[in-house]
């Protein structure tokens, strides 16, 4: 996965087509090729010899796909896997009004800088989704993998974390907002 693209590229920016069932061969092997990547990014050895940066998700468009593709791979403090899957089709079906946002802020394999600033997102999501065999799925999420699913969500919408964070005061944190991290 050498072909991750970056900032100014069209396709970040486009919004993805729905896939339809079932896949095609080629689709089923670029989902599993996805989630390698975060795999091998999350293994200090192989992030080291192929000088990765470690990821949590990895979208279709950010690989120049416009395909609504997404692999996300959450690691607990154990380096266990608490959300680890394959999304085809995800969609937000519920979403609490309360926000929450990571203290650090965000970054993204597609963007070749730091943009400091909280990036409000619902704390909590359900999340409806396919796997590669057109399963349907529902996941009640919150936190940190309802931040990364938001995230990916995005991208397949041809939104970019920065979009959320607040132009006149990056860290401007309002009563509905939560840090967590
Ligand atoms: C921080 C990082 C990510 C999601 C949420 C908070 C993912 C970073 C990797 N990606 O660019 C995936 O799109
Ligand atoms: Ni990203």
């Amino acid at each position: 996965m050498k072909n991750i693209i970056r900032e100014g590229n069209p396709t970040l920016r486009a919004r993805a087509k729905t896939l339809a069932f079932p896949l095609t061969d080629k689709q089923r092997e670029l989902g599993k090729k996805l989630m390698e990547f975060l795999e091998n990014s999350q293994d200090p050895k192989l992030a080291k010899k192929y000088q990765l940066r470690a990821g949590v998700g990895l979208a279709a468009p950010q690989v120049d796909q416009s395909i609504r593709m997404t692999a996300v791979l959450v690691p607990d403090e154990n380096n266990q896997p608490i959300f680890k899957h394959i999304l085809i089709n995800p969609t937000i079906i519920s979403e609490s009004v309360r926000m929450a946002a990571l203290a650090e802020g965000e970054g993204c394999l597609s963007v070749d800088r730091d943009v400091p600033g909280y990036v409000p997102r619902h704390q909590k999501i359900t999340l409806r989704w396919y796997d590669l065999d057109g399963q349907r799925h529902l996941d009640k999420l919150r936190n940190y993998p309802a931040i990364v699913c938001q995230h990916e969500i995005d991208h397949l919408n041809g939104v970019l974390f920065f979009d959320h964070i607040n132009q006149k005061d990056p860290f401007y944190q309002d009563d509905n907002l939560v840090l967590i991290g």
